[in-house]
This record gives structure tokens, C-alpha cells and sequence, in this order.
């Protein structure tokens, strides 16, 4: 096989490159090594910026996300016993929309598919070479119980944080940083309505929690537990109890409903430089992971590419590899900024430990996005995504 452009997974960030290509005439192949049906119901994000929103739109894939999406024009803090409202929209001009990230991935699939896009599911044994010699770069993968190639121009590493991409970049190019943070997430897809208009994200003594929603009648809630806790010790009833005690608040009440899909997701910060390596360029979550407190993986997945794309298509209409050769200096812009706002809210909102200086700081902290416009502004226009950074 022989295309433009050989695309290493088929999550947010292949799929949309292989979109803004396709637009420009340039032709791509995917290589997923899941099933369809798993991607398109892989629950993850849900929470989408404008720029995101608007990006998809003018690739034409948004007719649904426009029916369905909820519109949000700000999000609760809830510390100390009282909820705070950001009012990021009045603020920022920009909203927040809610639509699960299986619903963007079944639509950019839907698309692919209607211009006979090639995108082929549960290959296997996929390895990258010759990205960082004077050869041509090619992928070889088993596809139905057969080794195949797929030569290329150009490789896109979109294949997550556990791909094969990033690892085969020689040693000694990349430099990784890399945050653990002492807690996880346990998740949980309710069949209830959501007891809230928009996000409400609650400081608690207990630790962090987080109220989020898919639809009117799905809502997705988050409770910060110990970084090795097993899902087998939270019965849902459990869940639903600490759920109560960390958004308690007078006169308002949590609705409880099914449990219908739960789990634990580590929190870490992963950064890896330069996301190029000659011919090979990482973008989304092969490159960077984000703790998702701040809602940003999907959204610098979508960035990563629009920068990438523009930067391909430059190269091929002009020949010129500056925009390519720029990439990871121009992405990487971004994704420091996010790393930092993401950081700054995980900090802000989760039991940090035992230390009391600590928890003074965070509750000045709180106090000051509380009190102080500029701290309020500062973090509206983080949340809802900087344009043109
Ligand atoms: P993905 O991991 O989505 O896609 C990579 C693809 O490559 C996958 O389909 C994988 O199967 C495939 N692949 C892997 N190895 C391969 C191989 N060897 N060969 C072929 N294919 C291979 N982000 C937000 O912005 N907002 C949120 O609200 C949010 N909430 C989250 C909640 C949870 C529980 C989690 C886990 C993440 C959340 N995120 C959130 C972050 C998340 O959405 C990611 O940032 C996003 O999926 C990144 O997209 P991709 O870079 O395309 O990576
Ligand atoms: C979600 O809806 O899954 C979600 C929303 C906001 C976050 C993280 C996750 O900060």
C-alpha cells in the first residue's frame, strides 16, 4: 500500500487529521488495532471548548454535535460549604459544550467512511520505520491474518499514550516529563438527570468531586480516590453516599440513579519533547496527557492536528517544511499552557495531603478566584480555551 499520509490510530486526533487532509486533497490511510465497535463506545471525554466545537464545524462533522450538544456558559465551585458560579461565557464570549467524545469518533468514522476514506480497524503488530533516515517512512501492520506495509510520506503517531509511535523514536531524542499525582478518579455513567444546569466542580475535605452530564438524561460524575484504589471496594451505593457528602449543600439535592459504567483513572501530567522525530509527528495523547481536571485532552488532541494539518498541507502545496519543521515548538506552546491550567485546577480543587500550609494556600486560593475578577477571568478563558495561542 502506498498513501500521503500513514495515520497511526483512530481516536480524536487521527480521525480529525485524516478529515482536514481529506479537505485538502490529500489522501491518508488509519490504522486502529481495536474494533469500531469498541472505539465508538469508549467512554472518556465530554467536555468540549469552542475551538474545538467550531473546528468540527468547519470540517463539516458537526451537524449532529449541534443537535444533541449541550451548551454551557460557565461552571460551580463549590468550596467551603458554598457554590461560586464562573460566568465564562459573560466573561470570555466563548462557551463550553457537552457531547461524549464516542459520539465525535462515531461521526468522524460516519464521515470517513461516506468519501471511502481508508481506515482499517483491528490491525495488529504495528511498528513505524525509516521516519528518521534519508528513506522513505513506512508502517507494517497484520491486517486479517496478513503482514502488510503501508508506505508514506509522512507518519502520524495518533495512537494514544500506550502506542507504539512515540516508543520507537531512537533514545536519547525525546525528553520526557513526567507528574504523578498522589490520587485517581473513580468515574461513574448514571442513568439519573443531572441535579445541576452546568458543571459544578466541589473542594471537599473528603477530596475533589465533580458533577458533569452526557445528556438530559445521563449525567457522569467523578470522586477523587487513593491513586491504587480497586473499583471492587465502590458499591454503587457507596459511590452514591460520598457522592452526597462531598456536593452536600443546604437546599439543594443530588438525584441518585443506576450506576451504568464505572471506573478509575489514574491522574497524571506527561509531556514528551520535540513531538517530531524526522518524518514521524506525534500529536494528542501519544505526545502529552493532561490530568483531566481541567478538561483538556480531547481539546489539545484537536489542536495538536489543526496545527499539524495546516502544516502538511503547506508542505505539500509549497514544498516549503518550515510550518513542518515548527511543528512541536508551535504545539508544544499550547500544550505547556494547558499543562499549567490543568495543574493550577487539579491543585486548586483536590485533598493535596496532610499538610496545612498547604491546605491554607489552597483555601486563599479558592478564596481569591472567589473575590478577585482577574483570578476569575484567568481561569474562564483557560477553561473555555485560548484562541490563536
Ligand atoms: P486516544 O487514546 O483517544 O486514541 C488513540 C487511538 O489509537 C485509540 O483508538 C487506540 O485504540 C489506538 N491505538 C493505540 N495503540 C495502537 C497501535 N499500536 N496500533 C493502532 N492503533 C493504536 N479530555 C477532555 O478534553 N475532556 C474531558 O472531559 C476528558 N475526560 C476524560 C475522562 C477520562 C476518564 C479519560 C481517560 C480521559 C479524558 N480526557 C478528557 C482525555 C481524553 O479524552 C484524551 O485526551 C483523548 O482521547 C486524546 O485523543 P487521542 O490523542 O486521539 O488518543
Ligand atoms: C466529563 O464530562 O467527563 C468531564 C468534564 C469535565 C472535566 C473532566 C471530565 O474536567
Amino acid at each position: 500500500m502506498r498513501t500521503q499520509v500513514g495515520i497511526v490510530g483512530a481516536g480524536p486526533a487521527g480521525l480529525i487529521l485524516a478529515h482536514l487532509l481529506h479537505q485538502q486533497g490529500i489522501e491518508s490511510v488509519i490504522l486502529e488495532d481495536r474494533s469500531r465497535d469498541y472505539v465508538e463506545h469508549r467512554v472518556r471525554a465530554g467536555l468540549l471548548e469552542q475551538g474545538t466545537v467550531d473546528l468540527l464545524s468547519d470540517m463539516g462533522v458537526a451537524e449532529r454535535l449541534h443537535r444533541e450538544a449541550l451548551e454551557h456558559r460557565g461552571i460551580y465551585l463549590q468550596f467551603g460549604g458554598r457554590r461560586e458560579y464562573i460566568p465564562a461565557r459573560e466573561i470570555t464570549g466563548r462557551s463550553i459544550w457537552i457531547y461524549g467524545q464516542q459520539e465525535i469518533v462515531k461521526d468522524l468514522i460516519a464521515a470517513r467512511l461516506e468519501y471511502d476514506g481508508p481506515l482499517l480497524f483491528e490491525v495488529d503488530e504495528v511498528s513505524v520505520h525509516d521516519f528518521d533516515s534519508d528513506g522513505e517512512p513506512y508502517v507494517e501492520f497484520t491486517h486479517d491474518g496478513e503482514r502488510r506495509r503501508l508506505d508514506c510520506d509522512v507518519i502520524a503517531g495518533c495512537d494514544g499514550f500506550h502506542g507504539v509511535c512515540r516508543p520507537a523514536i531512537p533514545d536519547g531524542i525525546l525528553t520526557l516529563h513526567e507528574r504523578e499525582y498522589p490520587f485517581a478518579w473513580l468515574g461513574i455513567l448514571a442513568e439519573v438527570a443531572p441535579s445541576t444546569d452546568e458543571l459544578i466542580y466541589a473542594h471537599h475535605p473528603n477530596g475533589f468531586a465533580l458533577h458533569s452530564m452526557r445528556s438530559p438524561t445521563i449525567s457522569r460524575l467523578y470522586l477523587q480516590v487513593p491513586p491504587d484504589e480497586d473499583i471492587d471496594n465502590w458499591s454503587d451505593e457507596r459511590i452514591w453516599d460520598e457522592l452526597q457528602t462531598r456536593f452536600a449543600l443546604e437546599g439543594w439535592t443530588l438525584e441518585q440513579g443506576p450506576v451504568i459504567e464505572k471506573g478509575i483513572t489514574p491522574m497524571r501530567s506527561f509531556v514528551c519533547e520535540p513531538m517530531q522525530c524526522g518524518r514521524l509527528y506525534l500529536a494528542g495523547d501519544a505526545a502529552h496527557i493532561v490530568p483531566p481536571t481541567g478538561a483538556k485532552g480531547l481539546n489539545l488532541a484537536a489542536q495538536d492536528v489543526r496545527v499539524l494539518a495546516a502544516a502538511l498541507v503547506d508542505w505539500y502545496r509549497t514544498g516549503s517544511a518550515a510550518k513542518l519543521d515548527a511543528y512541536s515548538e508551535t504545539a508544544l506552546r499550547r500544550v505547556w499552557r494547558v499543562q499549567d491550567f490543568s495543574n493550577y485546577m487539579t491543585t486548586l480543587l483536590h485533598r493535596l495531603g496532610q499538610d496545612p500550609f498547604d491546605d491554607r494556600l489552597q483555601q486563599a486560593r479558592l478564596e481569591y478566584v472567589r473575590r478577585s475578577d482577574a483570578a476569575a477571568h484567568s481561569l474562564a478563558e483557560n477553561y473555555v480555551g485560548l484562541a490563536d495561542y
